[in-house]
């Protein structure tokens, strides 16, 4: 009998054996939690915040004449790359490279009016590839340019939050007319994506300050949804994935008054370069069109003290833009989550404000393709540091599922830059790659164009291409960063630079495959 047995035992050990047993419930009941979590570690949550035309001239950039505390708040808390570049200057195209993980050129989305699911019907999104993962991906405000939703990338649809495009009934009016246009509307109800360009000052001004409420205009909206939607995924089992798209400061820089009243005009430095590059071709920059769209913007070069109206208007748009990422942010602290939640801001490309004498973007150029891109991970060793190499918005995808720990899909473009957060000043990719067609027309001698461009540590170098025969180069571009970091003077040309433009011209033509980095 096991009883008599265990009876024969010294009476000591039969004590410390019922000591023992008395335990157990209590010792069970510390190890069950333990068994029944996972054999990983929870993923975590994403927070993915896309800012329509915000240049890299903020706070965390060293810029702080702008007032963008909620900004400054995701760079102390992660990295602010200083060498982030898009891969296309304008809204869809950077936009679908990102949200694709794949190039202009394989996206072949290089315009306003093309899906990416034309030429990719099966790509799997980034947002797609969370949700493929066990992610609740949940998206709102600007995302994907315009129209251009994609149903796969989310759990659930995604919102749209547009407020008034401006506050004043009159400057409502001013945009109404544009509206009104024949063709405009007729043109929307029948899906037709092709739009006609836009007439010169037919839509409302470029600029508001008004005296209203936040909440009146598309990014008041847009918070309002990412705080509801934060209190639901903050219930739920799996981890999210949410996609919050800002559309300030793109024009018009309309913002309320109080945002106006963080600057004071007399302050706001205009740029020192108001001129074009020397002996660039001139399709090189673009002066700036979209803006001469909007009431009250003259054609040609824009006088100084509406620069500074202008450049005070996208400042404040900033600042109000800024604000309404700060109620997101707020929300994440107050419901826990920030411990647990990676935060990405990217700005879709960069701006120019006067520089070359132009506006917008649409170039090339640095001020066009360097953006902004802010990176949060919870516990990150260098909190609060910049990292200076480069990195390209196509290697964002790659980089999200490294640090979620998803798999990397064969289709990407990009290469996770996660590495960099373990050592921010280490050098990275060695070159950053971006382009920018222009149509045929006299300047281009007819022909269809695209420039390709590469940023390395020293150049600018951009080669023009006809777009039918790459092997035809229409002109090429040479800026020396070290002595030029505005990009005012071509030296492509120059016969003492024939060697260094047939080294970038190899560099260029062997393109991002050669230029990865070694993690
Ligand atoms: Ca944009």
């Amino acid at each position: 009998m096991p009883h008599s047995s265990r009876s024969s035992r010294p009476a000591p050990r039969r004590a410390s054996l019922r000591r023992l047993l008395a335990a157990l419930p209590v010792l069970l009941a510390v190890a069950a939690p333990l068994a029944a979590a996972p054999a990983t570690p929870a993923r975590p949550n994403i927070l993915f915040v896309a800012v329509d035309d915000l240049r890299p001239e903020f706070g965390a950039y060293g810029a702080t004449y702008v007032k963008s505390p909620n900004l400054d708040r995701i760079a102390k808390a992660g990295l602010t790359f200083t060498r982030a570049y898009c891969q296309q200057a304008v809204c869809s195209p950077t936009r679908s490279s990102l949200m694709t993980g794949t190039r202009p050129d394989t996206t072949k989305v290089w315009d306003l009016e093309t899906h990416f699911r034309t030429a990719l019907p099966d790509v799997v999104t980034l947002g797609q590839h969370f949700k493929n993962h066990g992610y609740f991906v949940q998206g709102m405000g600007k995302i994907y340019h315009g129209s251009f939703d994609d149903a796969p990338t989310w759990s659930v649809p995604w919102q749209s939050s547009r407020g008034q495009a401006y506050g004043l009934p009159e400057n409502m009016a001013l945009q109404n007319r544009q509206n009104a246009a024949p063709g405009t509307d007729s043109a929307k109800k029948s899906g037709k994506k092709k739009k006609a360009a836009t007439p010169r000052n037919s839509r409302g001004p470029a600029f508001e300050g008004a005296d209203v409420p936040d909440d009146t205009f598309t990014d008041g909206n847009t918070a309002k949804l990412a705080v509801k939607a934060l209190g639901e995924l903050a219930q739920k089992k799996e981890p999210f994935f949410l996609a919050v798209g800002f559309a300030k400061p793109h024009l018009p820089f309309v913002a309320p008054k109080k945002y106006w009243d963080l600057y004071d005009p007399a302050k706001i430095e205009l740029a020192p370069n108001k001129f074009r590059p020397k002996d660039a071709p001139d399709y090189a920059i673009q002066p700036g069109g979209e803006m001469r769209a909007y009431h009250g913007i003259p054609e040609g070069s824009i006088p100084d003290d509406l620069a500074r109206r202008l450049k005070h208007g996208y400042y404040a748009a900033i600042s109000y833009m800024d604000a309404q990422l700060g109620r997101v942010l707020d929300e994440l602290d107050r419901l826990d989550l920030a411990k647990n939640t990676i935060v990405i801001l990217w700005g879709d490309h960069g701006w120019k404000l006067g520089e070359h004498d132009a506006w917008c973007k649409h170039s090339n150029a640095e001020n066009d393709t360097n953006g902004a891109l802010l990176l949060s991970v919870p516990g990150m060793k260098h909190a609060g540091a910049k990292a200076t190499g480069f990195v390209e918005f196509v290697d964002v995808y790659p980089t999200l599922a490294d640090l979620a720990g998803l798999p990397l899909p064969a289709h990407l473009e990009g290469q996770s830059f996660k590495p960099v957060l373990d050592n921010p000043s280490r050098p990275w990719k060695a070159a950053a790659f971006s382009q920018y067609p222009r149509p045929g027309n006299a300047a281009t001698g007819g022909a269809a164009l695209m420039g390709y461009s590469m940023r390395t540590e020293h150049y600018r170098f951009t080669a023009w291409l006809h777009r039918n025969d790459h092997s035809k180069v229409a002109a090429l571009e040479l800026y020396d960063h070290r002595s030029d970091p505005q990009e005012n003077q071509n030296l492509a040309d120059r016969p003492e630079h024939r060697d260094l433009v047939a080294r970038l011209t190899a560099q260029l033509r062997a393109g991002w495959q050669a230029a990865r980095a070694t993690p």
